[in-house]
């Protein structure tokens, strides 16, 4: 070995919150995010309607994009814990919620794990990551589709037109 460490990874986290002080919530993820990741910037937060989930409050939504030398298992687990620290409840799938952050994308992997699933299952059909996703990132190519961000948001968009 000649000692090489890997290179930090790149990583795009979706943030949501559609119950209490939704821009409190956003924010106090950020600053937790700045803490664990290298290279942090955050996306406009967008006021969007709930998709998929029946009638709920509206949500705020944005995208964190930065740098991280850990594990995508390890990362989720910072990810759950900021979620908790912000009083996350989980009372039914989909409930409405103060923070949810779901990893997006891990560099170019595609990874399948206990409650991970990378890239994100159902990010291509959404508008809610993709308009912030590509204020930061129109470049990033999805390894599964192997379309960049900015091709995904423009056949989003004339989907949802
Ligand atoms: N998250 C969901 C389901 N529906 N709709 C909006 N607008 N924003 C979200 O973050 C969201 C949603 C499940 O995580
Ligand atoms: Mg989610
Ligand atoms: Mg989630």
């Amino acid at each position: 070995m000649d000692g090489a460490v890997a290179p930090p990874i790149p990583v795009a986290i979706a943030l949501g919150s559609n119950l209490g002080n939704r821009e409190a919530h956003l924010a106090f993820a950020v600053g937790r995010l700045a803490g664990i990741l290298t290279n942090v910037r955050h996306s406009t937060w967008f006021d969007t309607a709930p998709v998929g989930v029946g009638a709920q409050p509206r949500y705020l939504n944005g995208v964190v994009v930065g740098h991280t030398s850990l594990a995508a298992p390890a990362l989720l687990q910072h990810l759950l814990e900021i979620e908790r620290e912000e009083g996350r409840a989980r009372p039914s799938p989909g409930a409405a919620r103060t923070l949810d952050l779901d990893l997006i994308l891990y560099g170019n992997a595609r990874l399948v794990a206990p409650g991970l699933m990378v890239p994100h299952p159902r990010f291509r059909e959404r508008l809610f990551v993709l308009e912030p996703l590509a204020e930061l990132e129109p470049g990033w190519v999805d390894p599964v589709s192997g379309d960049a961000v900015s091709v995904l948001l423009q056949r989003a968009r004339s989907r949802h037109a």
